[in-house]
């Protein structure tokens, strides 16, 4: 039953507003990666549901199918681990075999780990915690609409409330135990960044043992395998996911042995963000005093904690090895992490914006559009093709967008608005973009970039 299907807004100004049809074309690629209640990420390279990608599809469908996206997240919630943890991938089942790989099998989570659930399986690990964002938008679509579907968004939220909070709960204590404010990832895609140069040389340092044999099934999706992480890469990635099996993926374990042990600072403030968001979310369900000064107190920590990483040769915030006592000096878009958290003073802001603008970022005269690579071109590491080494990503560029409006600094969160959509207009639904050509790169229809055209498309229309 579609309940709550809203209808398009068709005002002139909201058509000046929509290049080239966006809005149709980015519905249909939901509707098309759409199955019974949530959305594969990509038509065939993702064939699974995926954590933050759900998080960015919910916030596009909020605006157009308030149920479906809410279903969206109840779907992935369900599969929340007894200790909080929202899985980095929950499997289908359904998928066709040898579509995706590492599978279920490879992960045995449930075998492994009694708070993993048994049905679906889930992957061992998680990613930025853009949840609460999204249910919070979902909230918003609502407003203004008749009672019966305020309310059933109402009850959305109560029902998300206390899962979001255990969620961040888990994020602020397991991945933090020394209370830094600051959360450790156990691998390169807990990051979303995954074969970004932020961690190589982390990654360079981890020897890769008696690994069991495995099949890429990554490769045959792509036009070219070059836009993916490289096969050593994957090795890595292989042998860390053996290391926290053998560590029955138990928290203190993996902090005891684990070789890749790392403070994000894009993830965190992506956490700061969304205890903002569960902050207003705590409110309209009326949650109890001593949670909401909980929360306060995360994002307080949060803040303090990511200005410690700020560099101010680079005027960018770097990520913190805890093994090798070391910062990645890394230029990337993670860097903007101060901007996602909020809270800046008038000159970080200033810093923020300036590195932004300058030619290691959005700036670069190169450029096919004034839109930040993923990885800086002054970088070593960087590469215009492969995947987070340079290419253009349109979920950064709403990330980034999103957090300026946050900042008060509107025209240039419109200009990036503005040009996203543009290629979006032109390109598609991309992955990801050459930054200097504005070639369409991996996996072709990918739902988050749908999903975040639908909400730049919606800001636009007021
Ligand atoms: C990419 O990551 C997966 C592993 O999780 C992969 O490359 O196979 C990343 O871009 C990640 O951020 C994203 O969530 C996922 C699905 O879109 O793909």
């Amino acid at each position: 039953m579609k309940e709550d299907l809203e209808p398009e807004n068709t005002t002139p100004e909201a058509a000046r507003d929509r290049p080239a049809g966006v809005q149709p074309l980015a519905a249909g690629v939901l509707r098309r990666n759409g199955l019974e209640s949530w959305t594969k990420p990509g038509p065939s390279l993702y064939p699974h549901q995926w954590s933050w990608d759900s998080a960015f599809i919910a916030l596009g469908l909020a605006h157009l199918d308030n149920r479906r996206a809410r279903r969206e997240l109840e779907t992935l919630f369900a599969s929340q681990w007894a200790s909080g943890k929202v899985p980095h991938i929950v499997f289908d089942p359904e998928a066709p075999p040898q579509s995706y790989f590492p599978d279920a099998e490879r992960w045995s989570s449930a075998a492994l780990s009694s708070d993993a659930p048994s049905s679906p399986h889930t992957s061992g690990l998680c990613q930025p915690p853009v949840h609460a964002i999204a249910v919070l938008r979902i909230w918003e679509a609502a407003q203004g609409k008749d009672e019966r579907r305020v309310e059933l968004a109402r009850e959305f939220l109560r029902d998300s409330y206390p899962r979001l909070l255990a969620w961040h709960l888990y994020l602020t204590t397991a991945r933090d135990p020394e209370g830094s404010g600051l959360v450790t990832i156990y691998h390169p895609w807990e990051s979303g960044t995954d074969n970004s140069p932020r961690w190589d040389a982390t990654l360079e340092k981890v020897e890769v043992g008696d690994l069991p044999p495995y099949t890429r099934y990554d490769l045959k999706h792509v036009s070219d395998p070059s836009h993916r992480p490289t096969d050593a890469e994957y090795d890595r990635y292989l042998w860390l996911l053996e290391m926290l099996k053998r560590a029955c993926y138990d928290e203190a374990t993996i902090y005891e042995s684990h070789p890749f042990l790392v403070k994000d600072v894009l993830f965190s403030a992506i956490l700061i963000a969304a205890n903002e968001a569960l902050l207003e979310i705590a409110a309209v369900v009326g949650a109890p005093d001593e949670e909401q000064a909980l929360i306060e107190g995360w994002i307080e920590r949060g803040r303090n904690s990511l200005e410690e990483c700020w560099d101010d040769d680079l005027k960018l915030c770097l990520d913190y090895d805890l093994r090798a006592e070391r910062y990645a000096r890394v230029c990337t878009v993670a860097g903007f992490a101060p901007l996602i958290a909020g809270g800046l003073s008038p000159s970080r802001l200033e810093d923020l914006l300036q590195t932004l603008d300058s030619p290691s970022f959005a700036g670069n005269p190169r450029l096919d559009r004034p839109l930040p690579p993923s990885t800086s071109p002054d970088e070593p590491g960087f590469h215009p093709r492969s995947y987070w080494r340079g290419p253009t990503w349109p979920v950064a560029n709403w990330l980034l967008w999103w957090s300026l409006i946050r900042a008060g600094a509107h025209d240039r969160a419109e200009s990036i608005r503005q040009a996203s959509l543009a290629q979006l207009a032109e390109g598609g639904f991309a992955e990801y973009f050459e930054p200097f050509t504005g070639e369409p790169l991996g996996s072709p229809d990918q739902s988050w970039t749908a999903a975040v055209a639908l909400d730049f498309l919606a800001a636009g229309s007021g």
